[in-house]
């Protein structure tokens, strides 16, 4: 009997240690309205997940549409719609793992770890807002398309984006700026901003800029001087699939100087200049100047 209650007692002990060391498993069974995350009646054990939650979709979708959204990650596949009002946030770099699609709608967010890889398919929708990840199809072959706003990385230090596993020929990253959407590189001081780094090892990745805006933010006080250079894009694998576009969809955030593309198409470089109405003057006083000598 003693011994029984010490077994019992251990077992007990050691359920314990389990419960608390493994991840928290919370699963979808949508028997509340089957549509909305917040709706604690959708989840196996009757609440909503929490930040140390491991969630399991299956292959079901689920709309967030509440700022605080939180979970530790995903696990087993599904949709998440991330929609008006929605956040979605993750405590780990798995985040982004295992789950089939992500759609960031209109009106939501999806902040993703600076450090963090893209692993699963992802559509920024028109008006959706999507900021962090160092990196696309880096262990295996996933999209972004963004027709609503891409922050890459984070705020703070110049690096890249990168496309494609250099290891690797069976995992791509392909990134499509589409009509209307927007990514914004951070910039720092001349030759030092973020940018795409178009890895891989095949025809399978790709780059294309050539819709939508670009937009340069400069960052920690930096105010952008006539001349300086910013590299936005390495191509390291020259099979990759690039359509960067002609650069004439690139601005600098807040200032009225511009930029001279003509090394973009070639290089990735851009570099300061006037802006446009300065150099419409110069072009006028110089035919003016032009003219006065005949
Ligand atoms: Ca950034
Ligand atoms: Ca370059």
């Amino acid at each position: 009997m003693r011994s029984c209650v010490t077994t019992a007692l251990l077992t007990g002990v050691i359920l314990f240690a389990y419960g608390t060391v493994a991840q928290a498993a919370i699963v979808w069974n949508g028997e509340g309205d089957g549509v909305n995350w917040s709706d604690p009646n959708n989840w196996d054990l009757d609440r909503v997940p929490n930040s140390a939650d491991t969630v399991t979709l299956n292959n079901s979708t689920v709309s967030v549409a509440v700022a605080d959204a939180v979970m530790d990650r995903f696990s087993n596949g599904g949709t998440v719609n991330i929609d008006n009002g929605g956040v979605l946030t993750g405590s780990h770099g798995y985040t982004l793992r295992y789950i089939t699609k992500i759609n960031v709608n209109d009106g939501g967010l999806l902040p993703a770890g600076a450090t963090w890889a893209i692993r699963s398919n992802v559509d920024v929708n028109a008006g959706g807002r999507m900021t962090g990840t160092h990196g696309i199809g880096t262990n295996e072959t996933r999209t972004l398309n963004v027709w609503g706003t891409f922050e890459p990385r984070g705020t703070s230090a110049a690096g890249a984006f990168s496309l494609g596993a250099s290891a690797s020929p069976n995992y791509d990253g392909r990134l499509y700026l589409k009509d209307g959407g927007t990514v914004v590189l951070d910039v720092f001081a001349t030759a030092s901003n973020e940018y795409f780094n178009v890895s891989g090892q095949d025809s399978g990745s790709v780059l294309d800029l050539s819709a939508g805006s670009i937009v340069l933010r400069p960052q920690a006080g930096y105010a952008v001087q006539i001349g300086d250079v910013f590299d936005l894009w390495e191509q390291p694998n020259a099979n990759a699939v690039m359509n960067v576009g002609d650069g004439s969809n690139i601005s600098i955030e807040g200032s009225a100087l511009t930029l001279d593309t003509s090394r973009w198409v070639g290089e990735g470089v851009v570099t300061v200049i006037p802006e446009p109405t300065g150099l419409a003057l110069i072009g006028l006083g110089g035919l003016f100047l032009r003219r006065r000598r005949r």
